[in-house]
């Protein structure tokens, strides 16, 4: 039955009455006002206030000239920097400035962490992050993200070595991402579950609108840069020629980690930036990359392997390390590592014999 055309709709009231913000959210999960629990909150806000002005700057890129394109700078990865990268780098510093709550953050766009030094008696924490993953996506209208990660603060470095993060992803508190597509959407997990939230752009707030997200065991996507097919070791190859071979697969590539690894959170899947032969390391970064994505996949029910290892357990040697990554439904994951041991085992079993 139709409700009548006066009637209110019921869901719309319930959504309006029971609308659960970032910030009350991270406190119901704590279920405490300690201090502790009062900074995490306090940091999830400034995280989601860093969100809503990037969103704010994307939304208008197209209309105001100088906010798309390169600046000609390169950044320590090598990698030609974006104006929005730069921009949306500072609105992270200057969101963290005056909060009191970190000392250090430490991003792809900087060589070596930013300190805040007014915040270091006080604040306890360094957040890491990808200010804008997926740039190439920027000029042309598509969805980037933003990924971010918080740890304990555990030393101070005068040399900028920053030695004390050079310790696993299970060290991390917080992780989360901030995808800007149709919508501007916050994932976040403080080792609770995961957790997505909407921006509603005429409140301003981030609303709850997914709780306990879990992704399926499988799913039918595979997400990878087929392009690499010649550069990967023949597992890799060996995996995709099988979903080639096999009813029930497809294949969806973004350009921008975020939004691939939303759309597997929650269909289920894999996403895998491997390794290549020359580049066994792969391309994205371990401590504001693949470890939060995996912290946040593995509180979702999921797995994260670089394909020999846990990704939560990869020590990084450097602050930029980069670590290969398959991530997603446990059982999808599971089958890429298969391919992987299986050829390992033909090369120590008979390393001249083992095809290629
Ligand atoms: P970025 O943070 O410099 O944008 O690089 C990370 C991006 C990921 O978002 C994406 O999955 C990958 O790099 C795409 O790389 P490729 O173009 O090699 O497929
Ligand atoms: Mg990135």
């Amino acid at each position: 039955m139709f409700a009548a055309a006066s009637e209110p709709q019921i869901t719309e009231i319930s959504l309006d009455r029971d609308c659960t913000t970032l910030s009350r959210h991270v406190l119901q999960q704590l279920q405490s006002f300690s201090p502790d629990a009062q900074d995490l909150s306090a940091l999830m806000n400034r995280i989601a206030l860093a969100g809503k002005l990037i969103s704010r700057h994307l939304s208008r890129s197209g209309l105001v000239e100088g906010m798309l394109g390169f600046t000609g700078g390169v950044n320590v990865q090598g990698e030609d920097v974006k104006r929005m990268d730069l921009y949306a780098n500072e609105v992270f510093i200057s969101v963290f400035k005056q909060s009191g709550l970190v000392c250090r953050l430490a991003s792809e766009e900087m060589d070596k962490p930013y300190y805040i030094p007014e915040n270091c008696p006080i604040g306890r924490y360094t957040l890491l992050y990808d200010p804008i993953d997926g740039s190439s996506n920027i000029d042309i209208n598509l969805n980037v993200g933003s990924i971010f990660s918080i740890r304990q603060q555990e030393g101070m470095d005068e040399d900028g070595e920053a030695k004390d993060l050079l310790q696993s992803g299970r060290k991390q508190i917080a992780a989360g991402y901030i995808l800007y597509g149709p919508s501007t959407m916050l994932v976040y997990s403080i080792g609770k579950g995961v957790h997505s939230f909407t921006l509603d752009p005429s409140l301003g707030e981030f609303i709850l609108s997914h709780e306990n997200i879990k992704v399926p065991r499988h799913g039918p996507i595979y997400s990878v840069n087929e392009g690499n097919f010649w550069q990967w070791e023949e597992s890799i190859r060996d995996y995709i020629r099988y979903v080639h071979r096999h009813e029930g697969y497809t294949a969806r590539y973004s350009g921008a980690l975020v939004g691939d690894f939303h759309r597997i959170l929650f269909q289920g899947g894999v996403f895998l930036y491997p390794g290549t032969v020359k580049k066994p390391e792969g391309k994205l970064r371990l401590l504001y990359e693949t470890a939060p994505l995996a912290f946040l996949m593995e509180q979702a029910g999921g797995k994260a392997s670089t394909g020999t290892e846990e990704v939560l357990d990869v020590v990084p040697d450097k602050l930029h390390a980069r670590t290969p990554i398959i991530i997603g439904s446990v059982e999808d994951v599971e089958l890429v590592e298969s391919f992987i041991q299986e050829r390992n085992r033909e090369l120590k079993e008979a390393p001249f014999m083992a095809k290629s």
